[in-house]
């Protein structure tokens, strides 16, 4: 999910990328370990980024530093109060929102997740977040205003992925729909949902809506 906002933000700035997939299994996790993650990033996760002697981890500053060195097109807005909002929404979705789908995550090994309190706490969780997504959309093409921004790009890869996870954006946030029908619609984004729905089919698990 972290490595495909990037992805999604390399193409949007039609960057010349090379993309390397680490090992991962349902089963074994990732495994064997990328040597390039363990030596760039100490929290050994996906994604980092390497542009010559620039080594980064972490999406959220991965993207700034996209930003700056390829400013066109734009994917912040341009005025500072719009660019702190879009910042403060992309840091919300992966730090308040997705937090909750990996709670489902964890639990969806024990043996009735549907009844334990934290499912449903997360569950809840979920739905207020799109509560508050569909309000904002009330009158803006984007989450964080009329402009696409990295905050769209952070939302969408943790809604589909909220959706894996039995909590799809529905007919009660029509607003949410519309948007997610025009995010899968983005030439950046088309490739990169449509090859992990993919990767979903060939191990035999549901693929949700996503456009
Ligand atoms: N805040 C980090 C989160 C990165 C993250 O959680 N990556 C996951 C995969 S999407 C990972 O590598 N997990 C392996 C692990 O934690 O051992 C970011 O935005 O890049």
């Amino acid at each position: 999910m972290f490595g495909a906002k990037v992805e999604i933000a390399a193409r949007e700035k039609e960057l010349a990328f090379e993309l390397e997939m680490v090992p991962f299994s349902q089963q074994q996790g990732y495994s064997p370990r990328n040597p390039e993650v363990l030596r760039i990033n100490p929290k050994r996760q996906v994604p980092v980024w390497i542009d010559d002697e620039v080594e980064l981890y972490d999406s959220t500053q991965i993207f700034e530093y996209l930003e700056q060195r390829w400013p066109a097109p734009p994917l912040w807005p341009a005025a500072v109060a719009a660019r702190a909002r879009a910042r403060q929404l992309e840091h919300a979705s992966d730090e308040v929102f997705f937090p909750n789908v990996i709670r489902l995550m964890g639990l969806r090994a024990s043996p009735d997740p549907v009844d334990a309190p934290e499912w449903i706490q997360a569950c809840n969780g979920i739905r207020a977040y799109y509560d508050q997504m569909e309000r904002l959309l009330a009158g803006r093409g984007f989450v964080a205003g009329d402009e696409y921004s990295y905050a769209d790009i952070a939302f969408y890869m943790a809604q589909f992925f909220a959706a894996r996870h039995t909590v799809p954006v529905t007919g009660a946030h029509a607003r949410l729909l519309d948007w997610r029908a025009r995010m899968a619609a983005r030439p950046a984004v088309r490739p990169v949902i449509d090859a992990m729905a993919r990767y979903l089919r060939s191990i035999d698990y549901p693929v949700p809506e996503y456009d």
